[in-house]
């Protein structure tokens, strides 16, 4: 038996493995895991079969003189990419190197803490991420408003009496940007209690089924309406416990900038009728607590009109705290609150109650389309034409990618022309355990173990857990003779791109001790850590005994929040406290954190950024446009017994429903003069995908609704690259108009 934080979503579940010699023969949800109670889903039922999957890679693939991938030892795959990325970057500097890190990074220690250094050894900035794919704009607004790209307020759902969700499926997807391990018990509760759950979703959704009321909402409108609440709702603000942290005068921006946005005017772009408009915001008003949330369908959408689309994604992310604060919801228990996570994190870090805050647009600009970067990153939407359009004075271009954790060809838009910019590398590196559709292409891959072989922490979700608690798992096996860990493949990288800086090559272990120092001196420096002061080889020695990613989150920990300060707060944690309590140490329900959680430079809630100011002026030329929407729009879905691109081929995730349709409504398809299951073909000016229709009156007339992340009838070749949310470099992914036949 071992017990197991899940790695594969954000819910962060504690399970129960039963384990055989190498093989795991069982695996449950942990009664006694203190924030999951025993939770499971499919996919971390299936986490025993991707354990042993015998598709999972376990020696490197180096792309051999007849072009095809062959395995290879560790030393060979790492000189290949030592000599290449040298004569690259020797011949065309740092910047002809490009990154792509994708999803499993955030749920994984090494991506936490051995990546930061490989960047910064590289020297490049040409980052790119599966965050401009999702969360990014959520993101974005939140640092404006409160200074880190972490400072997010999650909806306390364990209190809240009324919960608007809007373009989210946590029933489904189990919930992000908003850890709650068993969503579902915590809706039960929610109901039982007397709460109300209302979903805002153009398809009814297993979410939307559950919910009290479904709102169906035109695709990309969201912020049109969310500016109605709001005006509803600004102009006699309750504020709550913002209050003293807002600038009256702000906030009358922001109640004049809405005035256009009547309920009467949002209603025929929306589809959502004046009356019902006027009625939620009576109910947020009235509601003894209420919180506001929106996830992908928020943050990845787009508002078509005659084929050109708008992306709204960062006004309609900023338009929710807006009204949040309105209601006197932010920092409040059962509205929305700021977490405290063990280990720390950016709104933990430097001095409480101000900081840097952000600069949006962000200082860098892409070199083809001039785009901005937003919080460190380019859009991953420029990727493609970053390597295949060569600048015509200097030939400069990108010419070398690693791709870390990610399967970008099937998870971002133009899937055909990043196909063709891939092949035109000199060198592409793929880290991951499987040959998908991107680590296919690449000229080295190197495979990581299985992630049965490392400890788990959710360094990342802590910061977004809808209750403060302490857990970890130790590695349940030990790595097999021949594989690597991730740490090992990333301090590898990060020594190779360190040589090619100084000429001279630092070991793998060497990096670990950089990274260690790194992190025990920012411990130490910085003014919110309760190791502020020490010295970094003190800290070091006090955390001696441990090793790898465990080194630094014992530092993390013990300088952290909740932590012992090496001595300064004697009943304070170390992570020997979370390895003795295996099941997690429940650290209580969201506390009130304003103003100390504030990392802007004025100290107080940047509540009106001018950029979104703007982009609200910019939406409400939208209102007098009345076209109607594309006969066919384009909504994405995901499946309960689905992870993004991967884990399809396990058993306990295949067959069954779980295979992509074009769901579409009655009255179309007897339009289109289609039936269940038949075969369509759908088209946009990117590209063309078939697949069987399914036909469900659960999803709005004139939308049709596709699930992501299947390689063969990938929804992303339909999506192009053109279409993105300039404050957050964000792709449009929903939303977009599309043409439907019959195959
Ligand atoms: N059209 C459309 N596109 C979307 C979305 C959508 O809703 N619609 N959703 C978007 C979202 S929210 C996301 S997060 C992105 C995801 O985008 P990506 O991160 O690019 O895609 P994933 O499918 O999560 O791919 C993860 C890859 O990491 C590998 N992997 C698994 N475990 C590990 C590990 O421990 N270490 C390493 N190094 N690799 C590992 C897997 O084999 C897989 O190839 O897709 C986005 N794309
Ligand atoms: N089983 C499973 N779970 C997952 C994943 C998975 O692939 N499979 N992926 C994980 C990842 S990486 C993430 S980021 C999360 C995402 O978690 P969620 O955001 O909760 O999941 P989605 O299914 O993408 O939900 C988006 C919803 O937005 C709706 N929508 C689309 N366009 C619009 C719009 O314009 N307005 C409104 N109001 N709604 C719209 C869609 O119909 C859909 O119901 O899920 C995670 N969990
Ligand atoms: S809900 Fe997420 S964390 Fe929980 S078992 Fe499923 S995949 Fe794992
Ligand atoms: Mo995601």
């Amino acid at each position: 038996m071992a017990l197991r934080i899940c790695p594969l979503c954000e819910a962060t579940c504690g399970l129960t493995l039963t384990i055989e010699g190498t093989q795991v023969t069982d695996v449950r949800g942990d009664a006694e895991d203190v924030f999951s109670r025993g939770y499971i889903c499919p996919k971390g039922v299936a986490l025993g079969e991707l354990h042993a999957d015998p598709k999972r890679l376990t020696q490197p693939l180096v792309r051999g003189e007849d072009g095809s991938l062959q395995p290879a030892s560790w030393d060979e795959a790492f000189s290949v990419i030592r000599d290449r990325l040298t004569a690259i970057v020797g011949e065309h500097g740092p910047q002809a190197v490009g990154l792509f890190l994708g999803n499993p990074n955030v749920h994984n220690l090494s991506g936490a803490f051995y990546l930061p250094a490989f960047i910064k050894a590289l020297g490049t900035t040409q980052r790119f991420s599966a965050s401009t794919v999702d969360q990014m704009p959520k993101q974005v607004a939140c640092a404006l408003m409160y200074g880190t790209a972490l400072s997010v307020p999650v909806p306390d759902i364990d209190r809240t009496d009324y919960f608007l969700m809007l373009g989210a499926n946590p029933l489904i997807s189990n919930g992000s940007m908003m850890t709650a391990a068993n969503f579902p018990g915590r809706l039960r509760a929610l109901r039982k209690r007397g709460g109300q759950l209302v979903v805002v979703d153009p398809v009814r959704t297993r979410t939307a089924a559950a919910a009290d009321q479904h709102i169906a909402i035109r695709p990309g409108s969201d912020a049109l309406w969310l500016a109605s609440l709001a005006l509803l709702l600004t102009g006699e603000p309750t504020l709550g416990a913002a209050e003293p942290w807002i600038d009256p005068e702000e906030w009358q921006q922001i109640v004049t900038r809405l005035e256009p946005f009547t309920p009467e005017a949002t209603a025929p772009l929306t589809g959502i009728d004046a009356a019902t408009t006027h009625r939620i915001a009576g109910e947020l008003r009235a509601a003894r607590s209420a919180a506001v949330y929106g996830r992908m369908g928020t943050t990845t959408s787009g508002f078509t009109v005659d084929n050109a689309t708008t992306p709204l994604a960062t006004l309609t992310s900023w338009l929710i705290d807006v009204i949040n604060i309105a209601i006197g919801s932010l920092d409040r228990p059962g509205g929305v609150m700021f977490p405290l996570p063990v280990a720390g994190g950016p709104s933990t870090e430097g001095t409480p109650g101000s900081g840097h805050g952000v600069q949006i647009p962000g200082r860098r600009r892409t070199r083809v389309r001039d785009l901005p970067s937003a919080l460190g990153e380019f859009p991953t939407s420029a990727l493609a034409e970053e390597i295949d359009t060569p600048d015509p004075d200097t030939g400069e271009r990108i010419r070398a990618v690693f791709v870390i954790g990610g399967n970008p060809i099937v998870s971002t838009p133009n899937q055909t022309r990043l196909t063709h910019a891939f092949k035109e590398l000199d060198l592409l590196v793929s880290v991951d355990p499987f040959l998908t559709a991107t680590s296919s292409l690449a000229d080295v891959v190197l495979p990581v173990a299985s992630p049965l072989t490392r400890p788990q922490h959710d360094v990342v979700f802590n910061n977004l857990a809808v209750r403060n608690q302490a857990r970890y798992s130790p590695a349940i096996f030990d790595v097999p003779e021949g594989e690597k860990d991730e740490t090992e493949v990333l301090a590898q990288l990060a020594a190779i791109a360190a040589g090619m800086a100084s000429g001279h090559e630092p070991t793998p272990a060497q990096i670990d001790d950089l990274i260690a120092y790194t992190v025990a001196s920012q411990a130490c420096t910085d003014e919110a850590s309760r190791a502020h002061g020490r010295t970094p080889e003190e800290l070091l020695e006090a955390v001696s005994h441990r090793a790898g990613v465990d080194r630094i989150l014992d530092v993390r920990i013990r300088s952290g929040p909740y932590g012992d300060g090496f001595g300064s707060h004697p009943d304070g944690l170390t992570l020997q406290h979370l390895i003795d309590n295996p099941h997690g140490i429940d650290l209580g329900p969201l506390e009130p954190r304003l103003p100390e959680v504030l990392r802007t430079r004025t100290g107080r809630i940047d509540v009106a950024p001018s950029v979104l100011l703007d982009a609200l002026t910019d939406a409400s030329r939208l209102l007098s446009d009345q076209s109607p929407p594309p006969r066919f729009t384009l909504v994405g879905r995901r499946h309960l017994r689905s992870n993004n691109s991967w884990m399809k081929g396990l058993p306990t995730l295949t067959g069954g429903s779980n295979t992509p349709t074009a769901m579409i409504h009655p009255t179309d398809a007897s339009d289109l003069g289609i039936n269940d299951g038949a075969e369509v073909v759908v088209t946009t000016p990117t590209g063309a995908i078939t697949l069987p229709a399914s036909v469900r009156d659960d999803v709005s007339i004139g939308c049709v609704c596709i699930p992501h992340g299947w390689a063969e009838a990938n929804v992303n070749a339909l999506v192009g690259v053109e279409t993105i949310d300039s404050l957050a470099g964000t792709s449009v992914l929903s939303g977009i108009g599309i043409d439907v036949r019959p195959a």
